[in-house]
């Protein structure tokens, strides 16, 4: 990480709301992207509070308050990214973290990225069960089912919707599914039977070109 983040590494790791908004728009400020700025300072440093709670060095409340400060700083960045928003619509995506986990940091992220880049997307949320997805994609006439799931009880919960997907004829000519989030990975997603996988918020964007076959 370099030096120009390490205020705002120490304010997430504190918890400390005001300086990590303030930290985040001073970067901005001085022309770093809101992508980049999560892509190099906020989640290498939750990757560390992360291994640091798994260690017991860290316990839940320090965690929950690292994570209000980066809550604080999306809430900030949203309309920066809105801006830079494109109008027409490359496709429709239903995003949502699957049932039982109630993590979205990343999702929001990638919600974010998709929507700069075009696609129309429908939020569903945090624990999110499976036939709640399926429905919310059926409505709103999705292309994609994007899928995150960031706790390994969770991996059940994502390859629930793509066997139900593949058990159904019109939803499998439908849909396509994609997943990412911490514990996911190719192999897994691959095996898993997802039409793609992405590893952050900008290989999102590549793959659900892809799988909606459009030009980027
Ligand atoms: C912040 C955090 C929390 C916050 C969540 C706040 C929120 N609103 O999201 C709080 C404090 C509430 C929390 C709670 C818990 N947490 Co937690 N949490 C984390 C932490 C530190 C960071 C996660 C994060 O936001 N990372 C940053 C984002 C940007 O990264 P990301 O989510 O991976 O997303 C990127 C990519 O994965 C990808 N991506 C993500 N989704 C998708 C979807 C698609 C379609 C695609 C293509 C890509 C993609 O793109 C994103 C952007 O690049 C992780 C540690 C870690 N290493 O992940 C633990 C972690 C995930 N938590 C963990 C645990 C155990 C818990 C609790 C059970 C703790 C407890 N005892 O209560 C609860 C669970 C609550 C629940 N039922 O869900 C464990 C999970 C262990 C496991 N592997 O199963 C971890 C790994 C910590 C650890 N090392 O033990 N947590």
């Amino acid at each position: 990480m370099t030096d120009q983040y390490v205020n705002l590494g120490e304010a997430i790791k504190k918890g400390d709301v005001e300086t990590g908004v303030s930290e985040s728009l001073l970067l901005v400020e001085r022309g770093v992207k809101p992508i980049e700025i999560f892509s190099e300072c906020i989640e290498p440093t939750l990757a560390v509070i992360g291994d640091q709670f798994s260690r017991l060095e860290i316990f839940l409340p320090e965690m929950i308050n690292s994570a209000e400060v980066v809550k604080a700083i999306q809430n900030e960045f949203k309309p920066l990214m809105e801006a830079d928003q494109e109008t027409i619509s490359k496709g429709k995506i239903v995003i949502a973290t699957v049932s039982g986990d109630l993590h979205d940091i990343g999702k929001n992220i990638v919600k974010a990225m998709l929507e700069v880049n075009g696609f129309e997307v429908n939020d569903l949320g945090v624990d999110v069960e499976t036939k709640t997805i399926l429905k919310s994609a059926r409505d709103a006439d999705a292309d994609i089912i994007a899928l995150s799931a960031l706790m390994i009880p969770s991996l059940p919960f994502v390859k629930d919707v793509i066997d139900f997907i593949e058990a159904n004829e019109e939803a499998r000519s439908r849909f396509k599914v994609m997943v990412g989030g911490g514990p996911v990975n190719r192999e897994w997603a691959d095996e898993a039977g997802a039409d793609g996988y992405g590893d952050d918020a900008i290989e999102a964007v590549d793959v659900a070109y892809r799988l909606i076959d459009a030009p980027a």
